[in-house]
């Protein structure tokens, strides 16, 4: 499924009918993950945080699927996923306080990087091992359908989660018990440096979804309009009695799988995406081009990047100094309980 055309003009029958300023909203949260990820990426490479997963290409399916979920349903993350976190309101400076592990980290240093966590936002906490969150997504929504809430919840996970027990369970699970839940599958083309081809003979992963009788579609996953299209109609049939939803994004990692991933060590052909870093793929240029085509707004597009750099720059340099200020009392801590627990 695709809303937005080769030539940039949205298909009629499709277009999601947004206004103008839900569009910025949009092009805005998109703009923004990127801007945090380049930025945390070379925070990083300067030794400051640890490790960093992001999102670079996969911007679209976020937030269109975010964009999508209303705020009283639950959002259960993958990893990759901080812009849904912010999208709903989640400070950008707590995230980074995060990413430096400082006092203004709600899990004060002592979760990986990139593992957040909001009761308040309806954001359940990452959960590493590959596939387990979709369980625990399906039990959230089986709880909310047992309460009689209006609730449902969407899962993020990849395309390599898809080949874990989790995954099949959960999905059988759902099928039989009819979960308003929407499985949101981003298929990045990679987990890490094993092909989708190479991980599962299926052709498609949305015909995994039809074993178990869940409703599924193929979204084009760097067509936020179609993202968000697809998963609004997943979300009414699950607070409808309808049941579950698979949706296919199709969208490309253009980097690394993460700060700690050398993409060119198996990353073969320069055509390949994935291969180049910061360039857009066709269909993020695309998307770029029937954003201001429709709004005509390139200036405000320009200073909105403008912005946010600014906005950026400044969170992180303040969770810089947080942490600068806190390190000492970090390690006295540390000291003392050692020393009590030697005595
Ligand atoms: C059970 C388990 N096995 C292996 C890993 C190591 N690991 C971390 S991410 C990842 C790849 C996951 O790929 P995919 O599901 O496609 O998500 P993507 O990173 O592409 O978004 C692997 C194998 C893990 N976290 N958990
Ligand atoms: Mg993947």
């Amino acid at each position: 499924m695709q809303v937005i055309r080769e030539d940039g003009s949205l298909d009629p029958e499709l277009d999601p009918g947004l206004s103008v300023d839900q569009l910025v909203a949009l092009y805005k949260a998109m703009v923004r993950t990127r801007i945090v990820d380049d930025r945390l990426e070379k925070i990083q490479r300067q030794g400051r945080i640890a490790f960093h997963v992001g999102s670079l290409g996969e911007e679209a399916a976020i937030i269109g699927a975010a964009a999508a979920l209303r705020d009283r349903d639950w959002i259960v993350p993958c990893y990759r996923e901080v812009g849904a976190l912010l999208w709903r309101g989640y400070p950008l400076q707590r995230y980074v306080d995060h990413m430096y592990g400082n006092a203004g980290d709600p899990a004060r240093g002592r979760q990986m990087p990139d593992h957040s966590f909001s009761r308040a936002h309806r954001y359940l906490a990452v959960s590493a091992p590959i596939g387990t969150q979709i369980p625990h997504a399906v039990g959230v929504a089986m709880a909310a359908k047992k309460r009689g809430l209006d609730e449902c919840v969407g899962v993020f996970f990849g395309d390599g989660a898809t080949s874990s027990n989790d995954f099949h369970a959960a999905m059988n699970f759902a099928g039989v018990y009819q979960s308003p839940v929407l499985f949101l599958c981003r298929n990045n083309g990679y987990a890490i440096s094993l092909p989708v081809a190479q991980q599962t003979a299926t052709r498609t992963l949305a015909e995994k979804a039809a074993a178990y009788r869940v409703m599924a579609s193929r979204v084009d996953g760097n067509d936020v309009l179609a993202v968000l299209a697809a998963a609004r109609e997943g979300v009414q049939r699950a607070v409808n009695g309808g049941g579950p939803t698979f949706i296919e994004l199709l969208t490309y990692r253009v980097g690394g799988h993460s700060t700690s991933d050398d993409p060119g060590r198996y990353v073969r052909s320069r055509n390949t995406p994935g291969a180049k870093k910061r360039k857009l793929t066709p269909e993020q240029a695309k998307q770029m081009a029937a954003y201001r085509f429709k709004m005509q707004m390139t200036t405000t597009c320009r200073n909105t990047l403008h912005g946010l750099l600014g906005v950026v720059k400044h969170t992180s340099a303040e969770s810089r100094e947080l942490w600068a200020k806190e390190k000492d009392r970090l390690f006295e801590e540390r000291r003392k309980r050692e020393a009590a627990e030697e005595e």
